[in-house]
């Protein structure tokens, strides 16, 4: 049971007599400048953009390379990129307690954030408690029992073989400290144990403590590194004074005091949004659930599986990414090993933007402040990366990124080259100010971002061979196929980002900039064509293979998350169908996640639907974090954001309720989800029919909503003054002009109202 705050993150694995609490801290990388003068950034020394127009040079009188020839030229074998670390793991002995136990019970509370664990031996219950907080930055775990003198156990904190070991003693705690072998950075964690009744003494073993028969024990656990997120050396304050002042100051606080400031802190974000799919409570565990589903007797209880794996979702990104911490990773904050897979690493070419896919619309956008600092702090590297391959002003990065501002190529063939990261990680800086009209962060923070990911673009673009099309090349769609000129995804990462700059340029009266952009797009290629068997092509050539089911399916952005295919291009959006048929409805599991978002934006609730139940069945550990496999947990964030497209979509300018509901979903409700334009939605549904929706606007402005509930007979109504707004009639979309802080209803007309 994954635990977490961003910073730290704990996985209870729920031993009785034997407890592993492994944790985690996440700015604990090896790799880095610390490693050796080896570690460049990823960035050569040489200028490579004579390799650069070598590869465009072939690549125009070929057509097509394969990824083994490019990646000669332009591929680098990445130096000390380092690996995500386990921090390290506080093992507990609970003397007496071995052998069977009654009544065993393993919970995660989403709703307040809490883990417990409890069981009854010899006629005592005991209860095991755990959470980590944000506010007070520590983890924190209470051992009770309902008879006195029960507790006792021996405590130690242990940290992998692969760093220099320090233990000291503390006032009824332990620190540990010291630095990885690989490059010197430092670390330090402490824990501290309270007790009623009984006794606690230090154990023959340096830093291990006993407790003998105590009534209740309060273990308060912290971790910090040396590390801070500033180029070039990343080097932060020494960590043990900061252990030291956070234990000190949460051992102030009794448990009630930190259980109640951490409750309050998590269900202010948790509780924005409440989904019901309809479904039923039940005694079934959470993997019997899993196992049963889907061929379930009862389909309520698949329902609510569903409606738990959304909220699960929702629970692991507040759980690992808070201000002040760096973003989710591939394991969010969670990784117990030295060597994790993909170094549980920052993926740009699907995999850290789908993890905060469901930031924005299931009303956690204050989550993506890491994404955002992290990014921020890539653009200094990104620019002599820019500079290196490209001779480009602006930013880049490709294929992936470490804690150390990697922003340059590895040697990987098929995965190596996607220099359109940069474009899409702006991306979310303006949907960030589409859903919450924050203009102040469109002035200061998403519009430099997206401008120098523009200025890389504008340079980095070349002439197609007629001489006007602008064309990415080199160009390579993940993860598969030859690297070519022009394939769809750059095109659609291109155009996203100019466009998005474009309309951030107006919006701040940079109308210079906003035409010269204007001018730029008109050459662009939009990446969008239908090949020879009706498919949305991936290639400027028609080289797609019906047979094909690799699970990227890039070239799909324009669909989702992208908005460059609308709901009145109906050539191009049966041309995507074909392409998603011909995909299959497989894949690992981001891959599959995504699938629920295109068919959502499809507007096909049950094929949506069907995929979510896929993944459920091929994808998901009974723990229900996404496997892909290994563990890897962008395919959590995915359907969890797939699950909230299928409920509204708001990206066409105008708010579409229900847009795909599944039959599966017949009867609900949900609230607080989130629409761009700064509205907050609820709504409630029944026979797969709209019954009302409130919204709630947060800026003075249009809304507009779109027509097909206006076909049914409704009316939207100003709820504090019960003024009707606008009803039902002709016109493709109708809108009000919405008052900031008001409230607005949109209901059904019944017959006796009329
Ligand atoms: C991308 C994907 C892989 C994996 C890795 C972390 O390269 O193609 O499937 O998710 O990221």
């Amino acid at each position: 049971m994954p635990i977490g705050n961003g910073a730290m993150g704990a996985a209870v694995q729920g031993g009785v007599a034997q407890e592993t609490l492994q944790y985690n801290e996440k700015t604990l990388w090896t790799g880095g400048p610390g490693a050796g003068d080896a570690y460049d950034y990823g960035i050569p020394d040489q200028s490579y953009t004579d390799r650069l127009a070598r590869v465009r040079k072939l690549l125009r009188e070929k057509g097509a390379l394969s990824p083994e020839t490019v990646v000669k030229s332009l591929g680098r074998k990445a130096q000390h990129y380092g690996h995500y670390q386990s921090f390290g793991a506080l093992q507990l002995s609970y003397p007496g307690l071995d052998g069977a136990v009654e009544d065993y019970r393993r919970h995660l509370d989403l709703q307040d954030g809490i883990a417990s664990v409890s069981f009854r031996k010899d006629g005592v219950q005991y209860r095991r408690e755990y959470f980590v907080s944000y506010p007070d930055q520590v983890i924190v775990m209470r051992l009770s029992a309902d008879h006195p003198g029960k507790i006792s156990l021996q405590a130690a904190l242990n940290v992998p073989d692969n760093r220099s070991v320090k233990r000291q003693w503390r006032e009824a705690g332990t620190r540990v400290s010291g630095a990885l072998e690989d490059n010197q950075l430092a670390y330090a964690g402490e824990f501290h144990i309270e007790h009623t009744g009984g006794k606690l003494v230090r154990a023959e073993k340096k830093g291990s403590w006993t407790v003998e028969q105590a009534d209740s024990v309060v273990i308060r656990l912290s971790a910090a590194t040396g590390y801070a997120l500033q180029y070039p050396d990343y080097q932060g304050k020494p960590p043990a004074p900061k252990v030291g002042a956070v234990i000190a100051a949460a051992v102030e606080k009794k448990y009630d005091a930190l259980l109640t400031r951490h409750r309050a802190d998590h269900r202010a974000l948790f509780e924005r949004v409440a989904l019901d799919l309809g479904q039923s409570p039940s005694d079934k565990t959470t993997p019997m659930l899993l196992a049963d589903y889907p061929s379930n007797n009862t389909p309520a209880e698949n329902r609510l599986l569903e409606a738990l794996y959304f909220q699960f979702g929702r629970y692991l990104l507040i759980a690992s990414s808070r201000d002040g911490s760096l973003p989710a990773n591939l394991q969010g904050v969670w990784n117990h090993s030295k060597t994790p897979p993909w170094n549980a690493d920052y993926h740009v070419n699907i995999n850290l933007q789908m993890n905060y896919w469901p930031a924005e619309v299931t009303n956690l956008s204050e989550t993506t402040g890491p994404l955002f600092d992290f990014v921020d702090a890539l653009v200094e590297p990104g620019r002599r990366s820019a500079e290196q391959f490209y001779g480009a002003d602006g930013w880049t990065l490709f294929l992936n990124t470490n804690i150390w501002g990697f922003v340059g190529v590895i040697d990987w063939p098929t995965a190596f080259w996607q220099p359109e990261a940069g474009a899409w990680l702006a991306q979310h800086y303006y949907e960030h100010y589409l859903f919450n009209r924050d203009r102040e962060f469109l002035e200061n923070r998403a519009y430099p971002i997206m401008q120098g990911a523009t200025e890389f673009w504008l340079d980095a673009l070349v002439a197609g061979p007629d001489g006007e099309a602008l064309l990415v090349s080199p160009s390579y769609s993940p993860e598969h196929g030859d690297f070519t000129e022009g394939a769809a995804m750059s095109q659609q990462l291109v155009w996203d980002l100019l466009n998005n700059t474009r309309a951030a340029a107006l919006e701040l009266d940079e109308r210079a900039y906003a035409k010269k952009l204007s001018g730029v797009l008109e050459r662009l290629d939009p990446g969008l064509r239908v090949g020879s068997w009706g498919q949305l092509q991936e290639w400027r050539a028609d080289l797609d293979d019906p047979e094909n089911t690799h699970r990227h399916v890039s070239h799909l952005f324009a669909l989702h998350p992208g908005r460059q295919i609308t709901a009145e291009q109906e050539a191009l959006l049966a041309a995507a169908k074909t392409t998603l048929n011909a995909r299959g409805d497989g894949g690992t599991g981001w891959a599959q996640a995504w699938k629920v978002n295109l068919w959502a934006r499809m507007k096909e609730g049950n094929r949506a639907h069907k995929v979510l139940a896929d993944q459920l069945q091929d994808s998901t550990l009974p723990n229900l974090w996404d496997t892909h496999p290994p563990f890897q947990i962008d395919g959590n964030f995915g359907a969890t954001a797939g699950i909230a497209e299928m409920l509204l979509q708001s990206h066409g300018e105008t708010i579409h309720l229900l847009p795909a509901l599944p039959d599966a979903w017949a009867t609900g409700s949900v609230s607080g989800l989130r629409a761009r334009g700064d509205v907050t939605v609820s709504m409630a549904w029944q026979d797969g029919q709209l019954q009302s929706a409130d919204f709630i606007v947060g800026v003075d402005g249009p809304v507009r909503l779109r027509s097909d509930l206006f076909r049914e007979n409704f009316r939207v109504q100003h709820l504090p003054t019960r003024k009707v707004v606008v009803v039902s009639g002709e016109g493709a979309v109708r809108q009000w002009s919405a008052q900031a802080g008001h409230r607005y209803r949109v209901e059904r007309i019944v017959q006796s109202d009329e």
